[in-house]
C-alpha cells in the first residue's frame, strides 16, 4: 500500500459540501463551530491526521467549502476554523438557493433519482440557479485552492463544479462522489438535453468518480455514452487526453463507535428504559420525512402483519420516528400528513387500552437515545423504495454489539447489496413485510447471531474509514496509471536518439498501422490512399528492414496498395497475415466461423435507421460505419446505442470484441489482435531495433505488447501506451525520412 501514497505529502484536502459541518453561532461579535458527527467528517478526519501514510500534509487543516446561512455581514472578519478544520462560507442569495437547492435539487434531481419522475419539475429557473450556485461554490475554491491540493466534491448538489475546477486548474486531482441513486437512463434522459450534458460534462471533470453500488455505476457509463459519447473501458472512460475512473465505493459507518456505544452507562440507561415500557417484542425504524424511505410501504406491510396475525396483538411494539425533513415542500408536508393519518388509523382500529401498536414520533433522536432504541429493538424495519445506500440499517447492525437484533430491509436501498443476510424484503409487498416480521420474531437466538456476525465483519472491515481510503487509493492508482499513459512528445533529441539507434542495429523490425499514420483519415475510406513519397520511403525501408503493414482494413485494399512493396501484411486486426515471399493469405488459427449471422442482423438495422451509414462485412469482422452518415451527431448517438446493445447483449461465450474505432463500430473475435500478431512476428526474429506507429485504439494491444525496448510511437495526443507521442499525420513522413538519413557524427 505504502507505494501507492503520493510521494510529497504537500498538498491539503479540500471538500466542497453543500453543507458545512457545523452550526455557526454568533454571539457578541463572537462566532463559535460546532461540529457536526457526521460519518464523512470523521473519515476525513482519520483521513488526514490519524492513519500512516496519509495522501494529505497533516500540519494543514482540512479545508471545507460550504454554504453558510448565517449572513456575510455576520461572519465578517471572523476566523471560522477549529482544530481540524478551516470552513469557507458560501453565500448564496436566498432567491437563487430557493431555485438551487429547493427547487433543482429537491424538486427534480432527488425525485427523479429515486424513480419518482411524476414528482419531478422541470423549470428553466432551477437550472439557471443550478449554475449560478454551482459557480458560487467554484469562487470560493478558486479563492483558496493550491497547486497540490486535493478536491473532494459531494453530491448531487454540484454536480456542475468538477469541470468548472479542471478548467481553471487542470493539475489539481478532484473526486466525485455521489451520494443517491444515480438512475437508469430512461429516468436519466428526461432531463432536457443541454441540461443533461451540462451534468454528465460537470462530473467527468473528476478523476475518480465515485457511486454506491455497480449499478449506479452502469448506468452513469451508459448515460455518459449516450449524453456525451465518451465510451469505456471497464471502469474507465478515457477522455483523451487524461482518464476517469468510475466506480463503486459503497460508503460505510464508523463501526467501532457504534459497537462500543453499547455499553456506555448513558446508552444502557436508554435500553433499559425502553425494554421497561415497551412490549415483549419491539420493531424500530428512523428516517428522515421522504417518500423515498417508504414509510408509508412500512405501515402498511405493518398493519397486514397485525390483520393476519392476531396472536401477536398486545405483545408488539413499533417504534417509528420520523425525523423532520424538507416539509417546506408541498410534497412532503402531504406525505406528513398522510403518515399522520394512517398511524391513527391503525392505532385506533387495533389499539386497546393498554396497548398502542405505533409509537410514532416525528422529531429527531439525541445519539443515545438511538443507540438506546437500536440495542433495545428484536428488529428493525428498514423500507426504502429507493435509497442509494441508507446508513441506519449499518448502524443497527454494528450497535448490536450482543449479536442479537433481525434486520428486516429493503431490496431497493444499496445496503442490500452487502447485507444479504438480512431478510430482505419488496417494500411494495405487505405481505412480504408480514412474513418477515414474524420470520424475525420466531428466528432462533443462534440463526440472529450467524446472521449479525456475518454482517457485523462485512461493516467492520469495510467500515466509513476503509470507504475514504479505498476512494483516495484510487486516486493515487489513476495518477500512476496517467504519469504511465503521459503523452510525450517527442523532442528533436528523442529524434536524433531513434536515428542513432536505427543506425547502430543491424536486424529491424518496423510495424506501420495505415489509416491516419500512412495516410491521412479522409471522409470516404476508400480515398484514403497513401502519398506516392511516402510509398517510396515504404519502399527503401523494406529493402533493408523487415517492414509490417499491420491494418483493420481488408486484405484485398491493402494487398492492391501495397502488392509491389517486399512488405508483410497483417489485415483485418490480426486475423489475416500474408507474408512478404508469399502469395497466400493465412487464416489467424484461432478464429471460428459462425458467429455474424446473430450479430449482421443488428447492424443491418442500425444502418437503415441512420441514413449514410452502412455496414461492412469482411471476412473475420462486421463493421459498422458512419463517417459517411448525413447527420454526424445522430450518428455518433446511435453509434453508442448500438455498442451499448453489443456489449449488453451479445453472450459473453460468443468471445467477441466490440471495437470503438474512429467513426466505425467493428466486431470481431477476441482471440487475437494487432498486439497478438505483431508479437509473433518479433518472437520469430533476433531483432535489435522495434518501431511501431499507429494512431488508434487498436494499436494499443500493439503497443502493449511490443518488448519494453520497443519505440512505439503514437500519433496524435490520445493517452496511450506508447512511449512517445507525433502530433499528426503529416509528421510520420518526416519522421521516417529522417530516421533513416545518415547521423552527422
Ligand atoms: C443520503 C442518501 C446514503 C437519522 N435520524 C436521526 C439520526 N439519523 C442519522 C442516521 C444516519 C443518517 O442520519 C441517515 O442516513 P441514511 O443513509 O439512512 O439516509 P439519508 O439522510 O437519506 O442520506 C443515503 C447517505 O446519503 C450517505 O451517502 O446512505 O442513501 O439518501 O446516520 O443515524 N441521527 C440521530 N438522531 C436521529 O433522529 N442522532
Amino acid at each position: 500500500m505504502e507505494d501507492l501514497k503520493i510521494k510529497e505529502k504537500t498538498g491539503r484536502l479540500i471538500i466542497v459540501a453543500y453543507r458545512l459541518p457545523f452550526k455557526i453561532i454568533s454571539e457578541n461579535d463572537q462566532v463559535q463551530l460546532f461540529q457536526n458527527s457526521g460519518g464523512l467528517v470523521s473519515a476525513v478526519l482519520s483521513l488526514v491526521h490519524e492513519q500512516d501514510g496519509s495522501p494529505f500534509n497533516s500540519d494543514e487543516k482540512i479545508q471545507w467549502v460550504g454554504f453558510s446561512e448565517n449572513s456575510p455581514e455576520e461572519l465578517e472578519g471572523q476566523n471560522l476554523a477549529n482544530d481540524s478544520f478551516q470552513a469557507h462560507p458560501v453565500f448564496i442569495p436566498s432567491d437563487v438557493n430557493e431555485n438551487y437547492y429547493e427547487g433543482f435539487c429537491n424538486n427534480l434531481i432527488w425525485p427523479l433519482c429515486h424513480y419518482f419522475p411524476s414528482l419531478a419539475k422541470f423549470d428553466d429557473a432551477y437550472f439557471e440557479s443550478y449554475q449560478i450556485a454551482n459557480k458560487l461554490f467554484f469562487d470560493k475554491v478558486s479563492e483558496i485552492i493550491q497547486p497540490d491540493d486535493v478536491v473532494w466534491v459531494q453530491d448531487y448538489q454540484l454536480m456542475l463544479l468538477p469541470d468548472m475546477i479542471r478548467q481553471k486548474f487542470p493539475q489539481n486531482k478532484i473526486g466525485f462522489f455521489f451520494h443517491i441513486p444515480f438512475p437508469s437512463f430512461e429516468l436519466f434522459r428526461m432531463l432536457p438535453v443541454k441540461w443533461r450534458k451540462s451534468i454528465i460534462d460537470g462530473i467527468l471533470g473528476a478523476d475518480v468518480v465515485g457511486f454506491h453500488t455497480n449499478d449506479y455505476v452502469e448506468y452513469f457509463l451508459k448515460a455518459a455514452r449516450m449524453v456525451s459519447g465518451y465510451g469505456n473501458k471497464l471502469h474507465y472512460i478515457n477522455m483523451s487526453n487524461r482518464i476517469v475512473k468510475v466506480d463503486s465505493f459503497p460508503i460505510s459507518i464508523d463501526y467501532r463507535k457504534f459497537n462500543s456505544a453499547f455499553d456506555l452507562p448513558d446508552v444502557e440507561k436508554e435500553r433499559e428504559q425502553v425494554r421497561e415500557s415497551l412490549k415483549e417484542k419491539i420493531i424500530f425504524s428512523v428516517d428522515r420525512l421522504d417518500y423515498s424511505k417508504g414509510i408509508l410501504h412500512r405501515l402498511h406491510g405493518f398493519q397486514r402483519f397485525l390483520e393476519i396475525y392476531p396472536d401477536w396483538h398486545e405483545k408488539v411494539s413499533f417504534v417509528m420516528v420520523v425525523v423532520p425533513s424538507r416539509d417546506s415542500i408541498d410534497q412532503y408536508q402531504q406525505m406528513k400528513s398522510d403518515i399522520d393519518q394512517t398511524v391513527g388509523r391503525i392505532n385506533a382500529q387495533y389499539g386497546t387500552i393498554n396497548w398502542q401498536p405505533i409509537i410514532y414520533q416525528y422529531r429527531s433522536l439525541s445519539f443515545d437515545e438511538l443507540m438506546g432504541m437500536y440495542t433495545a429493538s428484536d428488529v428493525a424495519l428498514i423500507t426504502p423504495v429507493r435509497d442509494g445506500m441508507n446508513l441506519v440499517c449499518k448502524e443497527y447492525v454494528a450497535s448490536r454489539k450482543d449479536k442479537k437484533g433481525v434486520l428486516i430491509l429493503s431490496e431497493m436501498a444499496g445496503a442490500a447489496a452487502e447485507l444479504g443476510e438480512a431478510l430482505i424484503i419488496n417494500p411494495l409487498d405487505n405481505q412480504d413485510i408480514a412474513d418477515a416480521i414474524i420470520r424475525a420474531f420466531e428466528m432462533p437466538e443462534e440463526e440472529q447471531t450467524k446472521r449479525m456476525n456475518a454482517m457485523q465483519t462485512r461493516i467492520r472491515e469495510y467500515d466509513v474509514f476503509a470507504w475514504t481510503n479505498d476512494f483516495f487509493t484510487q486516486m493515487i492508482m489513476l495518477e500512476q496509471e496517467h504519469e504511465r499513459l503521459r503523452q510525450v512528445f517527442l523532442t528533436n533529441k528523442g529524434i536524433d536518439d531513434i536515428r542513432k539507434a536505427y543506425a547502430a542495429s543491424s536486424n529491424r523490425i518496423l510495424f506501420f498501422d495505415y489509416d491516419g499514420t500512412l495516410a491521412p483519415i479522409v471522409p470516404d475510406p476508400s480515398k484514403a490512399i497513401v502519398s506516392v513519397d511516402t510509398k517510396k520511403l515504404i519502399m527503401d525501408l523494406a529493402k533493408r528492414d523487415t517492414v509490417i503493414i499491420i491494418s483493420g482494413r481488408d486484405r484485398y485494399f491493402l494487398h492492391e496498395l501495397f502488392k509491389e512493396l517486399p512488405v508483410h501484411i497483417i489485415a483485418e486486426h490480426g486475423a489475416l497475415i500474408k507474408t512478404k515471399d508469399s502469395e497466400e493469405w493465412t487464416l489467424n488459427e484461432s478464429y471460428e466461423e459462425n458467429w455474424k449471422e446473430s450479430i449482421r442482423p443488428i447492424l443491418d438495422i442500425y444502418a437503415k435507421r441512420c441514413p449514410g451509414a452502412f455496414v461492412e462485412e469482411k471476412e473475420t469482422s462486421l463493421a459498422w460505419h458512419y463517417r459517411t452518415a448525413e447527420d454526424q451527431e445522430y450518428a455518433i448517438r446511435r453509434a453508442q446505442e448500438l455498442i451499448w446493445q453489443l456489449q449488453s447483449f451479445v453472450q459473453p461465450e460468443l468471445n467477441l470484441q466490440i471495437i470503438d474505432g474512429n467513426k466505425v463500430v467493428e466486431v470481431k473475435k477476441t482471440a487475437f489482435n494487432k498486439g497478438t500478431a505483431a508479437r509473433s512476428f518479433v518472437e520469430k526474429g533476433d531483432y535489435d531495433f522495434v518501431l511501431a506507429m499507429g494512431d488508434d485504439t487498436t494499436d494499443e494491444d500493439m503497443f502493449e505488447a511490443l518488448p519494453s525496448t520497443a519505440y512505439t510511437i503514437k500519433i496524435g495526443d490520445d493517452l496511450s501506451a506508447a512511449r512517445n507521442h507525433i502530433r499528426n499525420q503529416q509528421e510520420v513522413f518526416h519522421f521516417l525520412k529522417f530516421m533513416i538519413s545518415s547521423p552527422e557524427e
